[in-house]
């Protein structure tokens, strides 16, 4: 069975977008749009999985949106939109919840470190996470996502699902005139030297919206100074930098500085290596420095621009939304025949 090529990604509104969420997401959902049909999503149902103040959320999800457009995704040729305001990625996640097994969750990390000690207090939603996120990439039936390795474990979820509901309904698919099978197996785009960007003051915690030092993180809308305080005071090691990237492997604060500077520029970390080995990191940091505000600054600059004119964002918003939920809508058509639901 051939499925459409296409991409399916989102990001949480949940605050102080970062480095991380651009170099690991953001900026390849914008190397992808030449190449497929892509939906990008700003997903408010999954930031709601953790408390947001609802007088926060509206500006978050406009400060994302303006982060792909600033970024140089077009809304035009490709879809982007709040998962909200498309009422079937919830209503596919329900027969989702019903087709994924409690052990299958039971074993996604994400849940147990976001949830912590307080399993107890954390929402239902919080464990239901991955099958909400297995119905965003299927309502569309995405068969490419681009991720940080964060996301890895919840997209092989999604795969199990789809691989589930496609056996459970087999007859149905079939009787219903689909073919072999209903639904792709979304392959997971998990990429380059920026797959897991690790947080500025411990390189064994990846960088985050949710960690309170602010120093850990470079957020995007931070201005050049900003920038480059925070690279200054990144931890690192005595060391000089290594040659070769082998040198990296036991100095994961260094491994972290490279690897933006290569994904920043474009380069593979061997080239940066050869570029900065022996160098101390003054010398380096500085150059990241410099690196990191001649791409950021730009970007943050417009963002802000941007999210000044929060009519536009909300029209690009409702546009996609208008598209996104055509499609959803016959996914979700054919699903409710296919699962048994008399529908008008
Ligand atoms: N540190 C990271 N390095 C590379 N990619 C990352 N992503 C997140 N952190 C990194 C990728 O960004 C996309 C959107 O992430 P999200 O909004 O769903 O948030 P998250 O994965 O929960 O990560 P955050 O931003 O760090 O938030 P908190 O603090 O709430 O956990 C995803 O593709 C993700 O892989």
């Amino acid at each position: 069975m051939t499925f459409k090529e296409r991409v399916f990604s989102g990001v949480q509104p949940t605050g102080n977008l970062h480095l991380g969420n651009y170099l690991g997401a953001i900026a390849r959902f914008v190397a992808l749009q030449d190449k497929f049909d892509c939906i990008y999503c700003v997903v408010d149902m999954h930031a709601i999985t953790v408390w947001q103040d609802p007088t926060e959320l509206p500006p978050a999800t406009r400060e994302v949106t303006a982060a792909f457009l600033a970024s140089g995704i077009d809304p035009k040729k490709h879809i982007v939109f709040n998962q909200s305001q498309v009422a079937e990625h919830a209503e596919l996640a329900w027969v989702f919840n019903c087709v994924a097994r409690m052990g299958w969750l039971n074993r996604m990390t994400q849940f147990k470190e976001k949830a912590g000690k307080d399993k107890e207090n954390a929402s239902v939603g919080l464990f239901a996470y991955p099958t909400l996120m297995a119905a965003d990439i299927l309502v569309y039936r995405a068969t490419h996502v681009p991720v940080g390795e964060d996301q890895k474990q919840h997209l092989e979820l999604a795969r199990d699902i789809a691989q589930k509901f496609n056996n459970d309904f087999d007859a149905s698919i079939k009787a219903h005139g689909f073919g072999e099978a209903f639904f792709p197996q979304p392959e997971p785009l998990i990429t380059g030297p920026a797959t897991r960007i690790m947080s500025l003051r411990d390189g064994s915690k990846k960088m985050s919206k949710s960690e309170p030092s602010d120093y850990s993180r470079i957020n995007l809308t931070d201005d050049a100074d900003t920038i480059a305080q925070k690279i200054r005071k990144a931890k690192t090691d005595p060391e000089p930098l290594p040659s070769e990237e082998k040198g990296l492997d036991p100095r994961p604060e260094a491994d972290n500085l490279v690897g933006i500077y290569a994904a920043l520029s474009g380069v593979p970390k061997a080239q940066v290596l050869t570029q900065f080995g022996g160098a101390q990191f003054s010398v380096f940091k500085s150059a990241l420095v410099d690196l990191a505000v001649e791409k950021l600054g730009p970007l943050g600059g417009e963002m802000k621009r941007m999210v000044q004119d929060p009519v536009y964002i909300d029209s690009v918003l409702a546009d996609g939304a208008a598209r996104a939920g055509a499609i959803a809508a016959e996914t979700m058509k054919a699903v409710k025949d296919i699962v048994g639901f008399v529908r008008r």
